[in-house]
């Protein structure tokens, strides 16, 4: 009898697109510990305001990107706060 090894899935690198006023994907699903990457693709700053406060980006400027890590498992609506139509979510299982 051996121990029985449980292999961890390497994490992964998400990239939501924001362009036209729009998350892309607007729904998106990750593991804990993967890294998710926002684009600004739009000639003007964004940002990636989760509701609960969980993250805040920050302004995001034009051609720019911000990086998290999720750490936390859960159901994170987001916004863009200069932009309050903008909405997407992060499932983090
Ligand atoms: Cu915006």
């Amino acid at each position: 009898m051996g121990l029985v090894a449980v292999e961890r899935p390497k994490p992964k690198t998400h990239t939501v697109i924001i362009e036209g006023m729009r998350f892309q994907p607007e729904s998106l699903t990750v593991a804990r510990g993967d890294t998710i990457v926002w684009v600004n693709k739009d000639m003007f700053p964004h940002t990636a305001t989760s509701e609960g406060g969980r993250f805040d980006s920050q302004s995001i400027q034009a051609e720019k990107s911000w990086t998290f890590t999720a750490g936390k498992k859960g159901e994170f609506a987001y916004t863009c706060t200069f932009h309050p139509t903008m909405k997407a979510v992060l499932y983090v299982k």
